[in-house]
Order: structure tokens, then C-alpha cells, then sequence
């Protein structure tokens, strides 16, 4: 007498009659137009541990120099300086833009980064990714990162060691991105991680001349999703003040619990919007020659090298989901509000001053803090 839907009209009722409800979503943080730099510290200085070529600027040099503002369309640009020339200066850092959030998400979040146009060119290495504390202890997730004329975004995690991404057998049934390695341990492959890439146009002129589209991480208690949808299949829901990510069909590329446990290996994480250019992994003579010809630093003092390294904005937007426990946080948070009162992304103090090390990471805060009060300012290779 069942019929599949009989069963699962059953099923909803007793899920309700329970209390189990799927995850709904409230805004914690929403980024977009003259409030999109509401809630983020410009990290200012060079490159540390990444060796970029390039002079991270405050605030205040940023909106004078025309590296953040809101264009026409209302999008909000993030970009590189491509109007300086770098020539006969030895030491010339060129000028960008690097943003860590004043709060932390965690299980119970998601993310959302609707974007029409993502930096790139030779030598140009944007990311959309955030870290821990301390680095790889506490975790690096990388939402988007690409380097150079690379057609792909690469998704991925860094951990310590004990986190892995699901193998190939089981790559398929989880998510539609192409698995390129599998363990996220820092010390593996030169801390490769664990690596999803996002097929399509999912970065660089494809991504540009396509419209871009929205990254989405939904991290809960069962793993960390993430999706990429190009401009034409965004689902309807998804830039409402309610997205269902139950919805969403398979992610892109999925992190479950049962691999990678995040209690463990990934703790509440920093936003991290910047651009660098060359360093540990876009100027690697192996990567670069991958998409790009010549010696990456050569590229450097030439401004017009630099017309497509700009984030163009359409909003991030930080959920948190209903009857979610709150992230711990230091005595300065503000959790985000929900309905229920619980939330998962939490605000903490100034997190300035991360920095990324190896290919895709980064490393302590408090290193950089030691490093700065010992007045080591420049690390050079
Ligand atoms: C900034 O954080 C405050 C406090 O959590 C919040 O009320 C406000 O909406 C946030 N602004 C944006 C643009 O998200
Ligand atoms: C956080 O971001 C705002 C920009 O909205 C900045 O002015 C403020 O100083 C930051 N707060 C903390 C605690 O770092
Ligand atoms: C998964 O399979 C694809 C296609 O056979 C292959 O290119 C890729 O290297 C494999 N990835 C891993 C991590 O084994
Ligand atoms: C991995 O992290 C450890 C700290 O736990 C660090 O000493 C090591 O240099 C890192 N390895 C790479 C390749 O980044
Ligand atoms: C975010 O802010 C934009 C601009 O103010 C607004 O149109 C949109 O509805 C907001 N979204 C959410 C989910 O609050
Ligand atoms: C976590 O999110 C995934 C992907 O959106 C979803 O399939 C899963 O049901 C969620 N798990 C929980 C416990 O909410
Ligand atoms: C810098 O790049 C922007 C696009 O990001 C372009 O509109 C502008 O013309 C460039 N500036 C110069 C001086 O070439
Ligand atoms: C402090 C720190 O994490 N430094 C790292 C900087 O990057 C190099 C690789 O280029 C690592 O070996 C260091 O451990």
C-alpha cells in the first residue's frame, strides 16, 4: 500500500511531530555595496611568509588609491594597483588589497561570494579562503584560489595530519568537481592539500567573460560543501534571505565528517579576501610555465601587467543556521543573532596580520606578531 510518496509524506510528518526540521538560514553578514567593507581589517605590509611582490595597503592608501570602491554597477572592486611602474626599484612591492574578517564562522555557517569578475593575469594569485588561529593546526579552508592563466579554480583544505578527502571510487556520488588529491595534511606533497578543482568557467577570462557566478560553503555537523554556480544556474534561492542548500543538488566538491573530522582539524576560521602576485605559488617556475611564459617576477614592475587583477563584488553573505551552537569565541565576540538566538558565525578581535606560507597556506598570527615586535620585517628566499 505504500507508494513512495505516501512514505515520504510519512516521513516529513514524523520528522516534524520530532522536531526535526531541515537547516534554515539567517543572515549574519552581508557584504555588499557601501557596507561591503563593514566588518573587515585591511592586513597591512608585505607578503611574509607568501614572499609576494607586493606592498599590502592600509585602508586609507586602498580608497586613495582607487583599490577598493563601489563601481557603477554597485559591484564592489578589490584590486591591484595598475597604474604605478615599478621599474628602477629593486625592492618594489606592488600596491593590493588584503582583507581578514573581525569575525569567525564554523559548523553551522554558510557562505556565500557572488562575484562577476575574479583577479587574474600572469603572476596575479587571488584567493576567497580563511584560516584558523594558528596555522595548520587550526585549519585553512580555500574556497577560491587560482593563479595565473590557470582556466580552474582549485578547492581545498590544509590541515595537520588525520584529515583526507573521500578517494576516487567514491569522488563521483559526493560531488561534481574533478578530485585531484586527496590528503589535506600540510606536510604532504609539499602541502599540496586535498584538492577539488571546479570544473567550467570557474576562474580567469572564462570566468569573466561568462558573467562569474557564486561560491557557496555550507559547513554543518556531517562535512564541508562547497559549490560553484556559473551565472546562468544560480539556484533561485540562493541570493534570498532564506537559501536551502538542501536544494542545491551535489557540491562541487565535499568534505564529510567521516574523512575529515572538522571538530578536530578545523577550527573556527578568518575570512581572508587578498591578491598577491608571484610568491610560493604563482611564481613557482613549474606553476608559472604551466600558463605563462618567462620569469614571473619580470612581470612585476609593468602596471599594465595588472588590468585584470581586480575582485569585481556582487555580495558575501555569511549565514548562520537556526539551532546551531555558537562557535566559541574571545570575550570581545558578538554572536551573531539568529532567531533562535544561536548562531554560528561569531565576531572576535582584530585578526590582522595572517599570512600564507607554502603554496596555499598561511601560519600563525602569533608568529606574525613575534616576527613584527622582533622587527623581522622582510623573510627573503
Ligand atoms: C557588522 O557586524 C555587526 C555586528 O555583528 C552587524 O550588526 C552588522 O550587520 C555587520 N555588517 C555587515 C555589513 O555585515
Ligand atoms: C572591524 O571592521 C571595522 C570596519 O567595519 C573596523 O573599523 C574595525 O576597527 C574592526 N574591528 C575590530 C574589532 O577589529
Ligand atoms: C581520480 O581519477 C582521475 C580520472 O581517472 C585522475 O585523473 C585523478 O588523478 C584521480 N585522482 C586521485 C586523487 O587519485
Ligand atoms: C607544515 O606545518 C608544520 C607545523 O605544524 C611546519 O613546521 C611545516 O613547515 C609545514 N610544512 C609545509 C610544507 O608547509
Ligand atoms: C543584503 O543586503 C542587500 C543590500 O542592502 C539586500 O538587498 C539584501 O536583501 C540583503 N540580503 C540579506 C540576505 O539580508
Ligand atoms: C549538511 O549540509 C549538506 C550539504 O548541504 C547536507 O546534505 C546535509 O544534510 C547537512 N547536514 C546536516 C546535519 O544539516
Ligand atoms: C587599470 O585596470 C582597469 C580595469 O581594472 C582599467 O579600467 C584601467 O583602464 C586600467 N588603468 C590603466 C592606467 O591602464
Ligand atoms: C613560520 C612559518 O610557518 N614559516 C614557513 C614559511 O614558509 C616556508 C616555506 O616557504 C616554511 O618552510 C616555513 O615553515
Amino acid at each position: 500500500m505504500f507508494t513512495l510518496d505516501a512514505l515520504g509524506l510519512g516521513v516529513v510528518a514524523l520528522a516534524s511531530i520530532r522536531g526535526v526540521q531541515a537547516a534554515s538560514f539567517e543572515i549574519a553578514f552581508n557584504h555588499s555595496g557601501e557596507n561591503f567593507l563593514d566588518n573587515w581589517t585591511f592586513y597591512n605590509g608585505i607578503d611574509t611568509n607568501n614572499t609576494g611582490n607586493v606592498l599590502f595597503q592600509t585602508q586609507q592608501q586602498a580608497q586613495q588609491e582607487q583599490l577598493t570602491f563601489l563601481n557603477s554597477a554597485g559591484n564592489f572592486i578589490i584590486k591591484v594597483d595598475n597604474t604605478t611602474s615599478g621599474a628602477n626599484d629593486p625592492n618594489f612591492g606592488r600596491p593590493s588589497v588584503k582583507l581578514l574578517s573581525n569575525y569567525t564562522f564554523t559548523a553551522g555557517n554558510l557562505i556565500l561570494f557572488d562575484a562577476v569578475h575574479l583577479p587574474f593575469g600572469c603572476s596575479v594569485w587571488p584567493a576567497f579562503w580563511s584560516q584558523g588561529p594558528v596555522w595548520p593546526d587550526d585549519g585553512e579552508i580555500d574556497i577560491m584560489e587560482g593563479v595565473n592563466m590557470a582556466p580552474q579554480n582549485e578547492i581545498s583544505l590544509h590541515t595537520l595530519d588525520g584529515c583526507t578527502h573521500p578517494d576516487n571510487a567514491s569522488s563521483s556520488s559526493i560531488e561534481t568537481g574533478d578530485l585531484i588529491s586527496t590528503d589535506c595534511f600540510n606536510q604532504t606533497n609539499g602541502n599540496q592539500g586535498c584538492i577539488v578543482e571546479v570544473p567550467g568557467n570557474s576562474y580567469g577570462q572564462n570566468f569573466a567573460s561568462s558573467g562569474g557566478g557564486v561560491y557557496a560553503l555550507n559547513w554543518n555537523t556531517s562535512g564541508i560543501y562547497a559549490w560553484f554556480f556559473p551565472r546562468g544556474s544560480i539556484p533561485s534561492d540562493l541570493p534570498t534571505d532564506s537559501p536551502n542548500p538542501d536544494g542545491w543538488g551535489l557540491p562541487t566538491a565535499a568534505y564529510p565528517t567521516s574523512s575529515c573530522n572538522a571538530a578536530e582539524f578545523i577550527k573556527p576560521q578568518t575570512l581572508i579576501l587578498d591578491i598577491t602576485i608571484c610568491g610560493n605559488f604563482a611564481g613557482i617556475p613549474s606553476v608559472f610555465s604551466q600558463t605563462c611564459s618567462g620569469t614571473c617576477t619580470d612581470l612585476v614592475p609593468t602596471a599594465s601587467n595588472y588590468d585584470n587583477a581586480y575582485f569585481e563584488i556582487s555580495y558575501i553573505r555569511v549565514f548562520a543556521q537556526s539551532g546551531t551552537a555558537a562557535a566559541s569565541s574571545d570575550s570581545s565576540a558578538v554572536v551573531a543573532a539568529t532567531s533562535t538566538g544561536a548562531g554560528g558565525a561569531t565576531s572576535t578581535g582584530s585578526s590582522s596580520g595572517a599570512v600564507r606560507g607554502w603554496s596555499l597556506t598561511s601560519y600563525s598570527l602569533f608568529a606574525v606578531f613575534v616576527l613584527e615586535l622582533v622587527g623581522v620585517f622582510f623573510l627573503t628566499r
